[in-house]
């Protein structure tokens, strides 16, 4: 009980949550940088919005926070941040105009929580953790995750920002009102889930993923990144992984397991998401009209990144060093 209320105060201080952005930052490379070395803490991103999530994750460990005050709070940054269309406040809504949430983490003993279809809550990771740390659960979908939620303190929020609204609104104009956006020429878009892991100096590993999922999407529907074992998957004896892009295609092929067990099986952090890629493109038919990124970190600190398409970026902290770089990819366009 009071591990629990401390919690709670802890999420509920989330809007104080002040972070220097940009301290840290180094321009994109083109090449992607598969760690070797041994030196921990290492912390891992997708998308650009990963460089100041990974700093807020270093300061919480360098503040003697836990691996999964780390992810957690890293990820609050996205998510509090209203001019990021794709993750928490401000997110881009369904098709009727709801901003619908899913969030997951897990931590280093094994346990995992999660909420989806969650709407009205500035930072769902913390209602995820809520789920883990003080229920027998690991998922709350849709007015039970809200109630939980308000119930354990949260406040309720509206997450619909003006600019979220004229980008749904025209899209809802330019695809007369079709579901499905068109990929084929944005490829990227609707992509920019942050999925952040990390790795203490004890080499004890946590994750987070927290997203508004895909835009303009149809009324309730769910993707990857609550889903544990797709869009998130941590295993302290071997290593972690975490998805972006098309929920479906990684829900089909339970991407971030995936990628832990080939790890498991002694492939290397880049060689199992590429592994993982190359499942997705031969088993999904359709799936050149979408973009996927895994990223993935092992037990010794070493991390991969791999997309179908070029295009997706991640922000890697190593070595004391913070940058963001291109993932290679299957397809070369
Ligand atoms: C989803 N994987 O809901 C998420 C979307 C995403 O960056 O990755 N956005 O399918």
């Amino acid at each position: 009980m009071i591990n629990r209320r401390k919690f709670i105060t802890k999420a509920l201080s989330a809007g104080a949550l002040t972070i220097t952005p940009g301290i840290l930052r180094s321009a994109s490379r083109s090449f992607p940088f598969i760690g070797t070395s041994n030196d921990l803490p290492v912390i891992i991103s997708t998308w650009n919005h990963g460089l100041e999530a990974n700093e807020a994750a270093i300061k919480v460990l360098n503040n003697g926070g836990s691996i999964v005050d780390a992810v957690e709070q890293g990820v609050w940054v996205p998510e509090e941040d209203p001019g990021n269309m794709s993750v928490g406040l401000g997110g881009f809504p369904d098709r009727e105009g709801h901003v619908t949430l899913d969030a997951s983490i897990m931590g280093p003993d094994g346990n995992a929580g999660s909420v989806c279809f969650l709407e009205n809550i500035v930072h769902p990771i913390s209602v995820a953790r809520l789920v883990m740390d003080s229920t027998p659960h690991v998922m709350l979908s849709g007015e039970g995750a809200l109630q939980f939620a308000l119930e354990n303190g949260f406040k309720k929020e509206n997450l619909l920002t003006p600019e979220a609204e004229e980008a749904w609104k025209n899209a809802l104009h330019k695809t007369g009102y079709d579901p499905k956006p068109n990929w084929e020429n944005e490829p990227n878009k609707f992509h920019d889930t942050i999925g952040l892991l990390g790795i203490d100096t004890n080499g004890d590993m946590a994750g987070a993923c927290t997203t508004s999922g895909l835009g303009f999407k149809i009324r309730g529907r769910v993707g990857d990144s609550p889903i544990i074992g797709a869009g998130l998957f941590v295993d302290n004896e071997i290593g972690c992984a975490t998805a972006t892009g098309m929920g479906e295609l990684v829900m089909k092929t339970v991407g971030s397991f995936l990628v832990v067990e080939l790890m498991r099986n002694g492939r290397t952090p880049q060689e199992a998401v590429e592994e993982a890629i190359l499942r997705i493109v031969k088993k999904v038919p359709d799936h050149k009209k979408y973009q996927i990124g895994f990223i993935a970190l092992n037990k010794k600190g070493e991390t991969g990144a791999y997309c179908l398409k070029p295009g997706f970026n991640y922000a890697l902290y190593k070595d004391g060093e913070n940058k963001l770089f291109d993932s290679n990819s299957y397809y070369k366009k």
